[in-house]
């Protein structure tokens, strides 16, 4: 064979072969237990939810007495999982429901520091990883019934919060070191027959929940990451499917179960499982195609790692600017941003948490409106924060994080828009010149160099008429 030959047979091979690869990625994974949704929810308790901008979590627990020290000795991983410390005897761990008594637990008081913060949701732990219930299950006795406290935490909460205007979430972990049936995998016989009771279990009480608690506004699921869950796509779809039954417009994240190879967050052809995202933990995305036309939410922490309560918070705190700054990106790319706080074990909480609540809901009363019923604004990004846009108006929000010292604010806008109007939300009188500087580009004019916070511009948009304004030159390249 010539060479010429060769290579015509081997570019025919070539083309056979990328066909086929196409073809391949085109091919769906037949799905019995994957997603069952393509795109967003469109019904108005997701709407609402979309709208929420910021929230609050709550991580409260049995661990919360210890705060993460044991007998002097700091523990070293975060502080709701100090029970899997070896420096600890699960049982006495476990004992620790006989000193479960917060005498100073105010729940119109977590309230009140949420409401003022800003929160419109707030996601609560009823059982973490230790199994401790902070309702009164009727399927388990490690619960606060059997404390010193004796009665329901989580009743008194809803109520409080809902009082409060703002929607509740109940976090319910499926890992439960408490319940002799759960494992970490389902290897033996009697593995599996332990298990099975523990599906019970966890449906009982899941069902358990959503009758007790129907203002719940969904579920916020942890712990599924174990292979024995992971091999539960049949049971845990048909668990969903109940439950949405049982409770229309529940909102469940992508957190709660795998699709049948095992597929978590996404299914096998890639499709998110469940109503939004819940893979952004301590961290953000960074541009808008991070988060694939999702919703989602990112779940924060004041100290680096410590969702229950640490009575030594260790690494870098986060200042309440750095908090707000992540809220105005999280709601700039679409999503929420939801701060974690973590009540002592007397029900009390600390100092530094209702400083830091203050702070961000004196900013949040100026400030809100470039945060609540906000959407990705489909601008490009420019260095001095973040654009958040009215969500159904043609306003858009400049979340000023970052001051140019030359009081120039850059806009990038789609061809055929123009800005109508600039001004600061404060002074929504006081007209701030809006100079063009290219083709859809714009300078913002605001002189400040004295804020120690971050401050919001307010443009108003609308179509450009055509021939007005300056014409630019393209550079011939
Ligand atoms: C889990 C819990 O183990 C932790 O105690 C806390 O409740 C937190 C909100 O959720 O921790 C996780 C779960 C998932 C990831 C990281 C930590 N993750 O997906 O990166």
């Amino acid at each position: 064979m010539k060479l010429s030959e060769k290579n015509i047979g081997l570019t025919f091979l070539m083309i056979l072969f990328l066909s086929f690869a196409n073809a391949q990625d085109k091919e769906q994974v037949k799905l019995v237990h994957g997603s069952h949704r393509v795109g967003k929810r469109t019904d108005e308790v997701m709407q609402k939810w979309r709208g929420y901008g910021l929230g609050q979590f709550i991580h409260w627990g049995l661990y919360a007495i210890p705060g993460g020290e044991w007998n002097g000795k700091q523990y070293d991983g975060a502080a709701e999982w100090i029970r899997s410390w070896n420096g600890i005897p699960k049982s006495t761990y476990d004992s620790l429901i006989y000193k479960f008594n917060p005498v100073n637990f105010n729940p119109e008081e977590w309230a009140g520091i949420a409401k003022n913060m800003g929160a419109k949701y707030v996601t609560i732990t009823t059982k973490h990883h230790d199994g401790f219930c902070l309702w009164p299950s009727k399927y388990t006795s490690y619960t606060v019934a059997k404390s010193p406290w004796k009665k329901d935490v989580i009743g008194p909460l809803v109520d409080a919060y809902n009082k409060a205007g703002i929607d509740v979430i109940l976090y319910f972990s499926i890992m439960d070191w408490n319940h002799p049936g759960w494992r970490y995998d389902i290897k033996t016989k009697s593995d599996s027959i332990a298990f099975e009771g523990f599906k019970k279990f966890t449906r009982n009480q899941l069902i358990e929940l959503l009758t007790r608690y129907p203002t719940a506004k969904g579920l916020w699921f942890d712990g599924t990451w174990d292979k024995s869950w992971v091999k539960q796509a049949e049971f845990a779809d048909e668990l969903e499917t109940e439950m949405r039954k049982l409770h229309p417009g529940l909102i469940i994240g992508s957190r709660f179960r795998a699709d049948e190879f095992g597929k978590r967050h996404f299914d096998s052809n890639h499709v998110l499982m469940g109503d939004y995202e819940q893979g952004w933990e301590r961290k953000l995305p960074n541009k808008i195609e991070d988060v694939h036309g999702n919703d989602w939410d990112c779940v924060m922490t004041v100290p680096e790692n410590q969702w229950g309560y640490n009575k030594a918070w260790k690494g870098h705190i986060k200042t309440s600017n750095e908090l707000i700054e992540m809220t105005a990106k999280a709601v700039s790319l679409g999503g929420n941003f939801v701060l974690n706080f973590g009540p002592k074990g007397d029900g009390s909480i600390r100092d530094e948490e209702k400083k830091l609540a203050a702070e961000i809901g004196n900013w949040m009363k100026v400030n809100n409106e470039a945060i609540y019923n906000c959407e990705y604004a489909g601008l490009e990004k420019q260095d001095w924060g973040y654009f958040t846009k009215k969500t159904g108006a043609d306003k858009i929000h400049m979340i000023v994080c970052n001051i140019p010292v030359s009081g120039a604010y850059q806009v990038k806008l789609p061809a055929g828009t123009g800005i109508s109007k600039a001004y600061l939300l404060t002074q929504p009188d006081e007209r701030l010149n809006v100079e063009e500087i290219q083709s859809n580009a714009y300078f913002v004019h605001y002189k400040n160099t004295g804020a120690d916070k971050p401050f919001v511009l307010v443009i108003e948009t609308s179509s450009k008429v055509k021939g007005s304004g300056n014409s630019y030159e393209k550079a011939k390249t």
